[in-house]
């Protein structure tokens, strides 16, 4: 199975919620690992084009006024098959259909504040890392 980078956001409700830390330990104890990290305050520009692919939908404003309503945390994770395991490690989109165990179901409130985003797959992982990271900004620990 390869190796692969994805790219992880603890949205605005969770960073207010002090729930970084317990977010990152699920990353951690499944046995991704964080290759990049940092702490932004998104502005509208930069949420509208990270969720372009939703522009038309109609959570499109809402999302976009979310995403900057305060600052996220946004890491890239490492590991074989991190993609998916990231995904399944996050949840349903919707928290009350979210599996028990999972970020979504334990930390988020409602579809509109879900707590985590991750990359879907292979293609939008390598955008969404170079959207937000520079290649000496991250840190292999695979190679
Ligand atoms: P994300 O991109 O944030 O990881 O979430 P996702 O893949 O699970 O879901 P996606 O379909 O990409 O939607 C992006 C975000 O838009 C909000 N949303 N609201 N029916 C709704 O009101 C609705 N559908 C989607 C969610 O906050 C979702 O995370
Ligand atoms: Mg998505």
């Amino acid at each position: 199975m390869a190796v692969e980078q994805t790219l992880s956001i603890i949205k605005p409700d969770s960073v207010g919620d002090n729930n970084i830390g317990a977010i990152i330990a699920r990353f951690e104890e499944a046995g991704l690992r964080l290759a990049a990290l940092k702490m932004i305050q998104l502005t509208k520009a930069q949420a509208e084009g990270f969720y372009a692919e939703h522009k038309e939908r109609p959570f499109f404003p809402s999302l976009v006024e979310f995403m900057t309503s305060g600052p996220v945390c946004v890491q890239v994770l490492e590991g074989e098959n991190a993609i998916v395991r990231n995904r399944d490690l996050m949840g349903a989109t919707n928290p009350e259909e979210a599996a028990e165990g999972t970020i979504r179901r334990d930390f988020a409130t409602a579809v509109s504040a879900n707590a985590v985003h991750g990359s879907d797959s292979a293609e939008s992982a390598k955008r969404e890392v170079a959207y937000f990271f520079s290649a000496d900004e991250i840190h292999t620990r695979w190679a």
